[in-house]
């Protein structure tokens, strides 16, 4: 029977295309992707192996994990640390970066990564996602500190996620469009079944925490109550409107049929910058998003220029959809059309 072409068959195809490549990218992919199968199994088991429900403990923004976000920084860790593929390492779950233990070789890439994004549906069985963002470890460094981390997201080698929902899918970019895979369970390989993936330019839904709004800015409130008047307002149509709590799967929504997603910064003490973090959130998504038509800004600014100032750092983030993004972002300058953006 024929199964289709394997991500790392996709992979390999690309590398060949590029003199002088080593492969040392493509086995390191295949290490991320072993983490994401176990992850995958893991989350899929639930309740059957006792790892739903809270660890007792905080990650360092002070936030409650979830027994599986441990165990998932632990499956991302011991998949990639022994490998020789990278220099470092860094996770939300984690306050510094992990350097790779003395008796492992080191490689040339460093990895960030938030191993299980949306973990707040764990326990309620909905859809949660690994994100992830490659970048080259400086020249001359071996033991990477955070500063050489600090890199803007237009400096990203490779940004995916693998979302964990009624299917198990990887998405991926490493520059060159977008691609996403299934993983078939009976193999054991993520299948190429989403190719060249885009984001249509317009749409008429919209995601944000609506349970926020009294704390948004003028421009994010004067967008949403737009979408809200609908057929009656300026914007003269009727819009819908998803929240799932699940940046993976909001993206990944976005990704098939367009949208804009927004977890914008708001007034309440500590959420100045918003909730979603620039390094292992932010970047990888913006990165996809772009890579397939869409755009990501912070309202000020795009956010793969951003210069980063800190490992978990902070940042408004409104992507999708192009239109509506520059509409946004439009706003924030206190104009009324749309403001094209990079
Ligand atoms: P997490 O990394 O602690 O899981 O938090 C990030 C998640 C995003 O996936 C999602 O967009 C957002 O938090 C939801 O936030 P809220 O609970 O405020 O709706
Ligand atoms: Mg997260």
């Amino acid at each position: 029977m024929e199964h289709g072409t394997t991500l790392t068959q996709f992979i390999i195809e690309q590398q060949r295309r590029i003199p002088g490549a080593t492969g040392d990218f493509t086995s390191l992919l295949n290490d991320i992707l072993t983490a994401c199968k176990k992850i995958s199994c893991t989350v899929n088991r639930g309740g059957l192996i006792g790892v739903l429900g809270s660890a007792g403990s905080e990650n360092v923004q002070g936030e409650t994990q979830k027994k599986l976000d441990i165990i998932s920084n632990e499956m991302m860790v011991n998949a990639l640390e022994w490998t020789g593929h990278l220099a470092g390492m860094a996770s939300e779950e984690m306050e510094d970066p992990l350097p790779i233990p003395e008796m492992y070789p080191r490689g040339k890439y460093l990895i960030l990564f938030d191993p299980l994004d949306g973990s707040s549906n764990i326990d309620v069985n909905l859809s949660v996602g690994t994100i992830f963002s490659v970048l080259r470890c400086p020249p001359g460094v071996d033991n990477p500190q955070v500063e050489d981390f600090l890199q803007p997201g237009t400096c990203q080698v490779c940004a995916g996620y693998a979302l964990y929902g009624p299917s198990t899918m990887l998405v991926l970019t490493t520059g060159h469009g977008v691609n996403g895979f299934t993983l078939d369970r009976g193999i054991g390989e993520f299948i190429l079944s989403h190719a060249d993936m885009q984001v249509p330019a317009a749409s008429r839904e919209f995601a944000i925490n609506m349970s926020n709004q009294r704390f948004w800015n003028g421009a994010v409130s004067r967008y949403v109550e737009e979408c809200l008047q609908g057929k009656e307002g300026p914007r003269g149509e009727n819009f819908n409107m998803r929240w799932v709590a699940s940046m993976v799967a909001e993206v990944h929504r976005i990704l098939t049929r367009g949208g804009i997603f927004m977890y914008p910064a708001d007034s309440r003490p500590g959420a100045e910058h918003g909730k979603l973090r620039l390094m292992y959130e932010a970047n990888p998504m913006s990165f996809i998003i772009e890579q397939a038509g869409g755009a990501s800004h912070t309202g000020d600014e795009r956010i793969l220029d951003l210069a980063p100032e800190g490992l978990h750092q902070r940042v408004p983030v409104i992507l999708g959809s192009r239109e509506e993004v520059e509409r946004v972002v439009a706003y924030h300058d206190g104009g009324d059309g749309d403001r094209r953006i990079a």
